[in-house]
């Protein structure tokens, strides 16, 4: 125990415990949610130079920024949903920072959502995964592995038709089974949001925000290398961004 951090220090230090950015960067073009018309949007990611070694500043850059909330790779607090909006400590500024480090149990289902854009995270499916590879621990998070963040471009990212985005998610009694049964920290994915692109028509709507935010547990969206983790193993720090 005493020694715990030192023998971490050294792993990271040497590279037997490898540090995997889980983050894109953000970039004009970065693939933004669209709601329906009659609600409030999310304004684009824009960087606006202050100076760049020049005139307006000889020896420094930087640039202001302007983006909204649910922008790239993010964190979704309890406050993002009507659900969470009472918990305590729900906000990424009261959140206890202990909460922001935690297991990862990553669950393959990259071919799957291949064949099938709809494709939807199951508690049978997260029964199997345990029965392969460990139970889903208390505290720890759930990430789906759908390779959605290869898919090139923010249209075939975004994947919206007519009928609203197709893109995978957890169907509603999944999210219960990790909320109520395994009271995970939270749920992770590599698509813009963590509910999937069919979820308003679920019942009820949306039900990974309402189910996670309602019970002070967390999201991840946008999330990128996933690819890059084991199944079990890993641990996740998710400071805000
Ligand atoms: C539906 C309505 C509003 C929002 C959302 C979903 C999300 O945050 C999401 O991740 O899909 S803001
Ligand atoms: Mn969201």
């Amino acid at each position: 125990m005493t020694n715990l951090l030192a023998d971490l220090a050294t792993a990271l230090g040497s590279g037997t415990v490898r540090v995997i950015d889980l983050s894109q960067p953000l970039a004009p073009d970065t693939p933004v949610i669209a709601l329906p018309p009659q609600f409030g949007q999310s304004a684009p990611f824009r960087v606006e130079p202050i100076s760049h070694y020049d005139a307006r500043g000889p020896a420094w850059a930087w640039s202001n920024l302007s983006l909204g909330e649910h922008t790239g790779t993010h964190f979704d607090a309890p406050i993002h949903w009507i659900t969470g909006k009472d918990q305590p400590n729900n906000a990424l500024d009261t959140i206890p920072p202990q909460r922001l480090v935690a297991p990862a149990n990553v669950i393959d289902c990259a071919t799957d959502c291949a064949t099938n854009p709809d494709f939807l995270l199951t508690r049978a499916r997260l029964e199997a995964w345990e029965a392969a590879h460990g139970r889903i621990e208390a505290g720890s998070w759930v990430l789906l592995r759908s390779d959605w963040s290869k898919r090139p471009g923010p249209a075939m990212f975004l994947n919206a038709a007519d009928d609203g985005p197709h893109t995978p998610g957890p169907d509603p009694d999944c999210v219960q089974f990790m909320v109520r049964e395994r009271d995970v920290i939270g749920f992770g994915t590599e698509t813009v949001g963590t509910d999937a692109g069919q979820a308003f028509g679920f019942d009820p709507p949306f039900p990974c925000h309402a189910g996670m935010h309602g019970a002070n547990k967390f999201g991840l969206a946008s999330l990128t290398n996933l690819d890059r983790l084991p199944p079990k193993g890993a641990i996740l720090i998710t400071p805000p961004r």
